[in-house]
């Protein structure tokens, strides 16, 4: 199981991910019926995030290998590109990958990131719940949010890898750290996330170490359909070598 967790993590770090290890039990254990994903309770899953490092390391090298023609959410394709990576060097084991924009026909999505990640200890899923005075009215449906200890909000959670047949019996529960403590702070962060999501300042409640540069902040607050030039931009400027330096293969 070590060298499953290993290799995981130093694929995805080359790319700017991180992965995070958790027994689905864990997961199981939050989620109401209807999100229980069908595994024993010490399968071995990993919860991936984006860092800021992804646009450079992983996205750009992408973009510079597709005939980019629209239409399609290259981020998207990009996180299936890196996630399937880490699928080609595990040939002998049973992997299934869920992806955070994966929906049931229902329309209900395939695995709750948010709680996925804070169970695996990577980044406090702040919730209403986790206030104590709360000011919002009971009918008022509150959002809620994930903060890491060492990128703030400035991540994404990507989603889940899951080996349906290792067991991970000793893995140890690590807490996420409680990054956002007080009352006043929680209830600042859930009115940000909900109410002012698109000034971004919910990703500044707390301190972080690296957080999205210039570029990559104009991509995502770019709608998807107006991406086109800062595509044609990324690829004019060449960023295929990087790839080289991220060691998955192609
Ligand atoms: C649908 C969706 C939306 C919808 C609805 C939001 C919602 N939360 O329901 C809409 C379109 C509104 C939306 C908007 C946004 N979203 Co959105 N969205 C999602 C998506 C795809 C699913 C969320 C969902 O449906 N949850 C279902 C509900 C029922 O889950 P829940 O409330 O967490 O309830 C569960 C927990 O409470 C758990 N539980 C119960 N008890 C306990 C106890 C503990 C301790 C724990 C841990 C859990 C737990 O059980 C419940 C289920 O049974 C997720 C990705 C994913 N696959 O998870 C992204 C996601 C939540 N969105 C995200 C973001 C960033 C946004 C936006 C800022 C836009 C953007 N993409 O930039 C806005 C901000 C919100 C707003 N103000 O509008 C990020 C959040 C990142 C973070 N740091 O937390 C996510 C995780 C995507 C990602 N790749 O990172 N989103």
């Amino acid at each position: 199981m070590e060298d499953i967790q290993n290799t995981v993590y130093s694929l995805l770090e080359k790319a700017g991910f991180e992965a995070y290890a958790f027994k689905i039990g864990w997961y199981n254990e939050c989620v109401m019926k209807n999100y229980i994903l069908p595994y024993d309770y010490d399968t071995l899953a990993f919860i991936v995030i984006s860092t800021p490092d992804m646009f450079d390391k992983a996205f750009k090298p992408f973009v510079c290998r597709q005939d980019c023609n629209g239409g399609r959410d290259l981020i998207d394709e990009c996180m299936v590109d890196s996630f399937q990576k880490i699928k080609k060097n595990f040939p002998d084991e049973e992997i299934e990958i869920i992806h955070d924009f994966e929906l049931h026909h229902t329309r209900r999505p395939k695995v709750l990131v948010q709680t996925a990640g804070h169970v695996a200890g990577a980044a406090y899923y702040y919730q209403a719940s986790d206030v104590k005075n709360v000011p919002w009215d009971k009918s008022q449906k509150i959002f809620g949010v994930s903060v890491h200890p060492k990128y703030g909000g400035w991540f994404a959670l990507r989603g889940v890898i899951i080996f349906k047949n290792v067991k991970c019996v000793n893995l140890e529960k690590k807490s996420p750290p409680d990054c956002v403590p007080t009352d006043e702070l929680k209830i600042e962060l859930l009115n940000r996330y909900n109410f002012q999501w698109q000034d971004w300042s919910f990703r500044d409640i707390v301190p972080s170490d690296k957080k999205y540069c210039e570029e990559q902040k104009k991509y995502f607050a770019t709608l998807p359909k107006d991406r086109q030039e800062l595509i044609e931009q990324i690829k004019n400027k060449g960023h295929i070598k990087v790839d080289d330096v991220t060691g998955l293969q192609k």
